[in-house]
């Protein structure tokens, strides 16, 4: 029987390095060979890469309510989840995932939809496939601020105000504390290479003993 993959996720808030962190984790499982489908939310699927185009990106002078956000999350989610997701693991394919259903618990219950809406949606959409490990890159939304100003790559990070972005932080800690035998909290304003090294230290401890 082929054992099933790893499910590993990222998450954190916006500009705290998943993008990079995934690139420098693609090389080292290559490196290792072990076959690996890297893949987003939302998105990853042709319908819920639309999905993901619509909810993020609304046609201009329209905006969806808090519910209706954490409802297209978890559309997109469930389409992901039945045509990519479960049938990699199920191959035994690893699947590294930037953004999953912490994501919805973090953003959306700080727009506003109560907690016990986003779990039992969570329930019902994820039911048995939860992730192995979950990496939260963390820190200071004005220190990452004060990163990106550097880089003069300042974006959506600015659209919205210094204490949403330290609501969304709180929000991930909540549930590191909560789960903590799911979740790794690493420190994003290490170097690239640091945040590699402390994700592939916990990669390694936590999958041992899957
Ligand atoms: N959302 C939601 O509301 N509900 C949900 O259920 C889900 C999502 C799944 C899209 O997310 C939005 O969807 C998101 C939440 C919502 N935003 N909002 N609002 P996304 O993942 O597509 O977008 P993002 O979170 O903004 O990711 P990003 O901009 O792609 O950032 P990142 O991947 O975390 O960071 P990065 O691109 O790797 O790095 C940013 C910059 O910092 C870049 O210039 C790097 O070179 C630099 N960098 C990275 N690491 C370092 C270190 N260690 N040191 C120095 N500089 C660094």
């Amino acid at each position: 029987m082929t054992q099933s993959g790893r499910f590993i996720t990222l998450e954190g808030g916006e500009g705290a390095g998943k993008s990079t962190l995934i690139q420098g984790l693609s090389v080292e499982f290559q490196r290792r060979n072990i076959a690996v489908d890297i893949t987003r939310e939302p998105g990853g699927t042709p319908l819920a890469e639309e999905v993901r185009s619509l909810a993020l990106n609304p046609p201009e002078e329209q905006s969806w309510s808090a519910l209706s956000h954490a409802l297209l999350m978890n559309t997109a989610r469930r389409d992901h989840l039945e045509k990519r997701i479960r049938p990699a693991l199920e191959q035994g394919t690893w699947v590294l995932c930037d953004r999953f259903a912490d994501s919805t618990r973090a953003y959306q219950s700080v727009d506003g939809v109560p907690a016990e809406t986003l779990l039992a949606l969570e329930k019902a959409v994820i039911g048995e496939t939860k992730p192995d490990l979950t990496l939260i890159l963390d820190a200071d939304p004005a220190a990452l601020a004060e990163r990106r100003q550097a880089r003069g790559t300042e974006d959506v990070f600015e659209a919205k105000n210094l204490a949403f972005h330290q609501n969304i932080r709180a929000a991930f800690l909540a549930i590191a504390e909560a789960e903590p035998e799911r979740c790794r909290v690493i420190d994003a304003l290490q170097s690239p290479a640091q945040v590699l090294a402390d994700a592939l230290s916990a990669i390694d401890q936590c999958l041992a003993t899957v």
